[in-house]
């Protein structure tokens, strides 16, 4: 059934137009080395090519006829050996594929410096066929560009899912370690297929449990499935863990029995999972424990687990998702303030992992002022995946353009082209004294039991797009939505053009009917789903949208400049210059950084406050638009997803208008002007 659960590896018949031609270039298959990965490597090419041309080549153990594919090392192949080809650069994930001879006869060949560079160069070599490009003439040279490519799940042990919505968690802990549910090994194929590499199984705000002997024993079950796929599995550590299972009266890190309690941890891990990836903390955030409950910093509490971590070559992931719990003056300050002072003072197999923007996910926000701030410190990014604030599973929102314009945005801190995506893959600061060559990016996975993984077959592209960036961070958002939509449905250019077009505008869209113009955090409280720029009053005033859009009868907007909270000062001066300046700063971006009068006279000649409105209108055309797209494609999908994708434009389309009526309304209550003509009055 075409229910999705394939995901981006359909391996759907290619055109028969391409059949002859693509059949030359795979009448053999040869694999020669025995290892788990080979294996993996070897089904999965069978599997691909099976699917992709209508049967799979003969497996052989020397390539013999033209147009043979030969895929590994050097060392596992006598004949990759004799090409001699230059595998210098590539690393432990590198690949080349290459158009040569062997033996006087054409053949494709995969080669790396180990068997997961060369499953990862096996992937690509399928991908081309997937997406349809030529076979002849090869000459591919790829090495990742960071290093720890992770999934966070945000799953708790009782299988719920924080943030999910695609039903509860994979992770079927009951089951484990005894029953390895095949599921496991499609997701590392999955992951493998995008080059991630690592995943972190339990959620953010996790129990201590997960670093029980119980819990260990099932993680070392699913480290055992992905492990042919280069996958390491990772844990999220909670800070207390040393009293709640250890049964310490303290987690001070500076405290001796503390430190040795992790470290025996830590030895107990790498006896039951002898690769194991390392921590993910969150501390001293919404109400997690951390260093500073004891007065120390988040340098000493990385460090200490860091420590107990590094003999066994494991990592930290420290979170820089911080916000106290005193009233804040600005939460969008605050992880600045806490992380720069320390910046020079983390053990060296530390990451600060970094969410893209100082608030929380939103639609769209400003890049995060920390990335260029710590220059001795690998920063990780943090994205998410799940789609939290822009219309969860049912909203059809591609995240590659929101990915690309963070990663691409340029944080002047070592003058222009200093953009995150150097930060993140260590380029822009790798010459900085003692700053540790780790690199990486993160993704909040969107993963759970349903049959299409995500929740929705366009969120399945989010997935993908994530893990293509964190290989490469240069790669373009369309360039990946296009591989996506051609793996995924079709390759037929009638389908691919107005689909890929679709996507590219979509987050622009949520952004429109949600929060346009800059505005953020409007959404309904706790659940973030449907509008709620109301929301006011409760624990905490970070906690309410009043708060972040201040609208009052002068105008709207979160003064973030030097006359207001001066945020905008952890910025290098040129960008602060230019996000504090009411006239410079990008439009998107305007209420972000400033409160603006009503009247304030836009690019376009119109007012902020007409400007508002027809924003908010054009989010929802949009979606008007992506469902009459959608409703002319029937023909190049079939049934199954057609439908379920039509009905959830048909939710997005009403929630849009939705929004819009309910931000309208909501705002006009201050502003007091008219809809601008045309722009029908709110029900
Ligand atoms: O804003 C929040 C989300 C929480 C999440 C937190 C975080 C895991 O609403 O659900 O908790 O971000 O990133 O730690």
């Amino acid at each position: 059934a075409e229910d999705g659960y394939d995901l981006w590896l359909r391996y759907a018949p290619v055109h028969e137009s391409r059949l002859a031609g693509y059949r030359a270039h795979a009448t053999e298959l040869v694999v020669p080395a025995d290892t788990a990965t080979a294996r993996a490597t070897r089904d999965e090419l069978a599997r691909g090519l099976r699917g992709l041309l209508g049967q799979a080549p003969a497996t052989a153990a020397r390539a013999r006829r033209d147009g043979a594919v030969v895929v590994g090392t050097p060392a596992s192949s006598p004949q990759l050996a004799a090409l001699k080809l230059d595998l210098s650069g590539l690393g432990e994930e590198g690949y080349l594929v290459r158009s040569v001879r062997i033996d006087g006869r054409p053949a494709t060949v995969v080669v790396a410096n180990s068997d997961v560079g060369a499953l990862y160069g096996a992937f690509h070599f399928l991908r081309l066929i997937q997406t349809a490009q030529p076979l002849a003439a090869l000459d591919i040279r790829e090495a990742p560009r960071t290093q720890v490519r992770v999934l966070n799940h945000w799953d708790n042990l009782d299988r719920y899912v924080e943030r999910g919505y695609a039903g509860e968690s994979i992770w079927d802990w009951h089951r484990l370690p005894d029953w390895k549910d095949p599921r496991y090994t499609d997701y590392a194929r999955a992951n493998a297929s995008i080059g991630i590499n690592g995943t972190v199984l339990n959620n953010v705000n996790t129990s201590a449990q997960a670093l029980t002997p119980a819990y260990l024993e099932k993680t070392a079950a699913l480290a055992e499935v992905f492990r042919p796929f280069g996958i390491k599995v990772y844990l999220s550590a909670r800070f207390s863990a040393p009293i709640e299972i250890g049964g310490l009266e303290t987690a001070d890190p500076l405290d001796p029995a503390v430190r040795r309690w992790w470290k025996a941890k830590a030895e107990e891990i790498y006896r039951t999972i002898p690769d194991f990836g390392g921590f993910l903390v969150k501390a001293n955030s919404e109400g997690q424990p951390g260093p500073q409950d004891y007065g120390r910093s988040h340098a000493d509490g990385a460090n200490m687990l860091a420590e107990a971590l590094a003999p066994h070559g494991g990592i930290v992931m420290w979170r820089a998702f911080v916000y106290s719990h005193e009233e804040p003056d600005d939460r969008a300050k605050q992880a600045y303030n806490e992380f720069v002072p320390f910046d020079g003072q983390f053990h060296d197999r530390v990451l600060v992992q970094v969410k893209n923007g100082a608030i929380d996910f939103q639609p769209r926000e400003p890049f995060h002022p920390l990335f260029g701030a710590m220059p001795k410190t690998p920063l990780m990014m943090e994205f998410q995946i799940t789609k939290e604030y822009l219309g969860f599973a049912t909203h059809l929102a591609y995240k590659g353009t929101l990915y690309e314009e963070v990663l691409r945005a340029d944080t002047q801190v070592r003058g222009p082209g200093s953009t995150v995506a150097r930060v993140i893959d260590g380029t822009l600061e790798a010459g900085e004294p003692g700053r540790s060559p780790l690199t990486g990016m993160a993704g909040v996975a969107n993963i759970g039991v349903d049959r299409n993984w995500s929740g929705s077959h366009f969120d399945q592209a989010n997935w993908f797009a994530f893990g293509r960036l964190a290989w490469d961070p240069y790669l373009e958002a369309q360039a990946i939505a296009e591989e996506w939509v051609k793996m995924t449905f079709t390759t037929d250019p009638a389908f691919v053009g107005p689909v890929v077009a679709m996507m590219m505008g979509s987050r622009e869209a949520v952004v429109d009917y949600m929060t346009p113009l800059g505005l953020h955090h409007l959404m309904g409280r706790g659940h973030h789903y449907g509008p709620g720029p109301w929301v006011a009053g409760g624990p905490r005033a970070d906690w309410t949208s009043v708060y972040y859009h201040r609208a009052d009868d002068k105008g709207i907007g979160f003064d973030r400049s030097v006359n207001g909270s001066d945020a905008v000062a952890q910025y290098a001066p040129p960008v602060a210059a230019q996000f504090g300046d009411i006239d410079a700063v990008p439009e998107e971006f305007l209420l972000w950084f400033h409160h603006v009068p009503w009247d304030h006279r836009m690019a376009s000649g119109r007012t902020l406050w007409d400007e508002l409105v027809l924003r908010y209108g054009r989010g929802v055309d949009y979606v008007k638009g992506m469902r009459s797209t959608w409703d002319g494609l029937a023909g190049h999908v079939d049934p199954e997803r057609h439908a379920q994708v039509a009905a959830f434009l048909a939710i997005q389309e009403k929630e849009a208008q939705w929004w819009r009526d309910a931000s309208i309304a909501y705002f006009q209550t201050f502003s007091k002007r008219p809809l601008p003509a045309g722009q029908a009055a709110p029900p």
